[in-house]
Order: structure tokens, then C-alpha cells, then sequence
């Protein structure tokens, strides 16, 4: 298996699943930032240009982070890291589904890449209007998507259940943006990124990636 990563991405949460399994793997370290995502060589690997991308043993591709977190765990029963519970399992895809796609994707997504948001109409190009709304409109998402899970922690360690699984993970990666972009976290959700962060199979992969 090989995973292909970059710096202060979600992929972060990809590579500690994997060190929370133990099985061996590869990485791949990819210039995020720098573009190397739109680079013939990894479109060719992954159309959407995005990591995380795991490429099995087989050779075969998976992406989505939600995809490749269920696969993971699918396959490594041992690990614990889905319930067989289905209130807990199903508790753990809403907030991974929930951080994914509206926390991530459209939250942070306009804070570090406004860009993509900003409306391409002439008149709004021409009167340059910038990025400011994009980015405040991407903080009020992130700080309302954060305060639902606040009170979705309410009285437990874990984001479901009583293990560290998928959704902690995936929780795990939007927590750890919280503080670049001067957004403070509710206490729940600080004491939970404390707990992960504690955890040896995190703390080996920040030690690889040179993050604090
Ligand atoms: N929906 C995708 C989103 C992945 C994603 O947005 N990855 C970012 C890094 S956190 C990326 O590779 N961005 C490169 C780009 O969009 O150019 C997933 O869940 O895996």
C-alpha cells in the first residue's frame, strides 16, 4: 500500500489510520501547495488532483478520505477503528461525512483556497471585490460546524463511542487547522484534539511530517 500525502493537508488523518494498523506502507510525499496535485504524473493517478490517495497492492486507487478511512477499517477488523454497534457506526459516518464535506469543503475551502469561490462574472472581477467575503463567509461555516460537534462531545472522549475510530481521525485533521487560522476551538473539541494528539501512532506521524 502507498499513500500519498502533503504538508498540513487532510491526509494526515489517512497516514495516522494507517499507523494506528501497523500493517507496513509506503509513502509519498507531494508539493500540495506548489501545485504538484495538477502535475500530469499524479492526475494520471488521481483525476481529481488530491490527496489523500492510497494505491493498494493491487495497483488499484482509492480516493475520498471518508472512502479510503472506511475501506481501511473494513479490512483491519482488528483495529477497532469502526463499531459493530450501528448507532455508534452510523454516529461516526455523519460526522465524518459532516467534517468532510462541510467543514473541509466548504468551510476551510474558502478560507485557503478563496479563489476557487470567488464568482467569475465580469462585474465582479472588474470592480475587484476580492476574497474577504469568501474567507469570513468560510470562517462563519467552520465556527458553526465546529460548534455543532462541540455540542455533539458533549460528555464523551471519543466522537463515537468509546474507542478512537474513523470520525476521530477525520475529526483530528479540521481540529489541527483550528489554530493556523486563528479560529479557537470549543472546549469539547480541544480536549478531544488533545487526546488524540496524545495518542504514540499520532505522534510518530507528525514526527515524519515535521509538524508540531
Ligand atoms: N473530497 C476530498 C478532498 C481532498 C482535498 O481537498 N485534498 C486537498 C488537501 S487537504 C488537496 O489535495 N488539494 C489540492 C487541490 O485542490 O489543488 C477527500 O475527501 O479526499
Amino acid at each position: 500500500m502507498k499513500l500519498y500525502w502533503g504538508p498540513h493537508t487532510c491526509a494526515i488523518g489517512t497516514h495516522i489510520l494507517l499507523e494506528e494498523i501497523g500493517k507496513p506502507y509506503e509513502t509519498e510525499k507531494i508539493d500540495v501547495q506548489g501545485g504538484q496535485t495538477h502535475s500530469p504524473e499524479f492526475l494520471a493517478i488521481n483525476p481529481k488532483g488530491k490527496v489523500p490517495v492510497l494505491v493498494r497492492d493491487d495497483g488499484s486507487v482509492l480516493t475520498e478520505f471518508g472512502a479510503i478511512a472506511k475501506w481501511l477499517a473494513i479490512v483491519n477488523p482488528e483495529s477497532h477503528l469502526v463499531s459493530r454497534d450501528a448507532d455508534e457506526d452510523v454516529r461516526a459516518s455523519a460526522i465524518m461525512d459532516y467534517v468532510v464535506g462541510t467543514i473541509h469543503g466548504q468551510g476551510f475551502g474558502r478560507i485557503f483556497l478563496s479563489e476557487r469561490f470567488e464568482p467569475q462574472d465580469p462585474v465582479h472581477q472588474t470592480l475587484g471585490l476580492g476574497t474577504g467575503s469568501v474567507k469570513k463567509q468560510g470562517r462563519k461555516m467552520v465556527e458553526e460546524g465546529f460548534a455543532i460537534l462541540d455540542r455533539q462531545l458533549d460528555g464523551r472522549s471519543y466522537a463515537a463511542g468509546d474507542k478512537f475510530g474513523i470520525a476521530d481521525a477525520t475529526l483530528f485533521y479540521v481540529e489541527r487547522w483550528a489554530p493556523q487560522v486563528d479560529i479557537e476551538l470549543p472546549a469539547n473539541l480541544q480536549a478531544h484534539y488533545a487526546l488524540v494528539r496524545e495518542r504514540p501512532a499520532v505522534q510518530r506521524v507528525l514526527n515524519t511530517w515535521g509538524e508540531k
